[in-house]
């Protein structure tokens, strides 16, 4: 492929000790001997060397800038053209003319990313791994950016290739079967065959996802909402699991009024757990903003805490609450066990599929049962490293996440015996679902769109 040879300042806009302007392309060299002085031509010195001298401007004659000039021929460079660095003095008024000066002498504007995606389009790294290049460059804790390295290393291209690989010995197999129907144990071997090795990767594709979830989980903290009627004892949950006293606790039922938001660490689980207002009809002006954002807290929420008073029959808001959040992760929390029982638990336990666990908050009982049972639901009890965390990306987990419904809907089909050729459809859309993973079909908008988020330079 023939392209451009593309120029841009690739280090930030301000002063600094050291600005940068990089070339790629065919002609990166030959620009950039146009511009410079010193004891030999740039096109005559070795590759990876860096070189000291002057940029003069060709039509003046004037010194511009004192450089170090780094010289890095393809195919051994981040995009796999020839690269030149100009390192200079850091103003941005002299390295931008040195910027001019290249773009008059034959190079282009680079445009955000063009760089990482001529790396791409050279087919030095896939389109996971320059993802990952932005990823990294944006990550903005210690975790993040681990996950983005590892996927700029092709750590996901791998797995994603290894998944392509089985998907690709089905079909083979699928294809014998279609080549040759009349032989009756043929069509058999393949649908075991089939069955076997597609529930693999289905697998495969899930613990991707999970894991995922799960290093989002550990890496951000799980949206944790605190909700039920007023008076049961919300606030006083989350003091308790913060170990402070920083939600305000009363008698008078309304106590909170806003939302109160703390990070705690349950069970290895970070949780960024929201305190709300009770939810009630009220006419109180500043309890009804509150019922309002509590309201809307939910909506959001990864994980709700439903706390009830054991003391009180179920109402009817709480029952009307419950159905509307019973798809979500709910923990119902049965509290204030050390009074009087008004609450039908039997009822409340047929009634929705969700974990129930008994807490009196003021005696300090129950609550280690719900932090196992929080950790239960995300981690199955047990929370791991990080390590075997492949994905941060939206684009890919969402492509995961259809690649998973495709490939079982493959392995449903061959169990229920639908011809053979109609399963092969599902299993090739799950092997060019992951191709869109790694960069392959997919639409040149698509990248151009991808490539555009990344910083000017890089
Ligand atoms: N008996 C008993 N009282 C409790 C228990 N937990 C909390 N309380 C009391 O119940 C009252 C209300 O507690 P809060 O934590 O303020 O309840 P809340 O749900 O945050 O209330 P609002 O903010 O008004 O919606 C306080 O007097 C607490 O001391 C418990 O397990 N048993
Ligand atoms: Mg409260």
């Amino acid at each position: 492929m023939q392209l451009e040879t593309i120029s841009s300042i690739s280090t930030p806009v301000g002063e600094g000790a050291i600005a940068i302007v990089r070339l790629s392309g065919e002609t990166a060299l030959e620009v950039a001997d146009k511009l410079y002085k010193g004891q030999k031509p740039l096109s005559e010195r070795d590759s990876h060397t860096i070189n000291y001298g002057h940029i003069i401007d060709p039509v003046t004659g004037e010194t511009v800038e004192e450089v170090m000039i780094a010289v890095m021929r393809a195919p051994k460079t981040y995009t796999r053209e020839d690269i030149v660095e100009i390192n200079c003095h850091g103003g941005i008024h002299t390295v931008n003319r040195v910027l001019q000066l290249t773009l008059k002498n034959g190079a282009r504007m680079a445009e955000p990313g063009e760089f990482t995606k001529r790396a791409f389009l050279n087919g030095r790294i896939d389109l996971s791994q320059a993802e990952g290049v932005m990823d990294f460059i944006r990550s903005k804790t210690n975790e993040a950016s681990k996950v983005a390295n590892q996927q700029m290393q092709g750590r996901l291209k791998d797995y994603v290739e290894n998944l392509r690989q089985s998907i690709l010995n089905i079909l083979a197999q699928v294809e014998v079967s279609i080549d040759y129907p009349e032989y009756d144990d043929v069509e058999e071997a393949t649908t075991s065959f089939l069955l076997e090795e597609a529930e693999k990767v289905r697998k495969d594709i899930q613990y991707l996802l999970k894991s995922s979830a799960e290093g989002r989980i550990l890496r951000e903290g799980l949206s944790t909402v605190i909700v039920g009627k007023p008076n049961v004892g919300k606030s006083s949950l989350l003091n308790y699991l913060i170990q402070d006293n920083k939600a305000i606790v009363t008698e008078v039922a309304g106590t909170t009024r806003d939302v109160l938001e703390e990070y705690v660490n349950v069970n290895g689980i970070p949780l960024k757990l929201v305190d709300t207002a009770g939810i009630r009809d009220t006419d109180d002006i500043v309890e009804k903003i509150g019922v309002e954002r509590s309201r809307k807290a939910l909506s959001g929420a990864e994980l709700i805490l439903y706390v009830l008073n054991n003391n009180e029959a179920l109402s009817d808001e709480d029952i009307e609450l419950l159905d509307s959040i019973q798809d979500k992760n709910v923990i119902a929390i049965v509290n204030k066990l050390d009074l009087e029982s008004n609450l039908d638990i039997e009822a409340l336990t047929s009634r929705y599929d969700m974990p129930v666990v008994r807490t009196s908050i003021i005696n300090s009982s129950g609550v280690d049962e719900l932090e196992n049972k929080i950790a239960e639901l995300f981690f199955e009890g047990n929370v791991t490293s990080t390590d075997s965390t492949y994905l941060s990306n939206n684009r890919h987990i969402s492509l995961l996440e259809q690649a998973a419904s495709s490939i079982e809907e493959a392995v449903q089909s061959a169990e229920m015996e639908v011809p053979i050729d109609i399963v092969q459809i599902d299993l090739v859309k799950t092997w060019e679902l992951l191709g869109e993973v790694i960069g392959e079909d997919v639409s040149e908008q698509l990248i151009d769109q991808l490539f555009s988020q990344f910083c000017l330079g890089k």
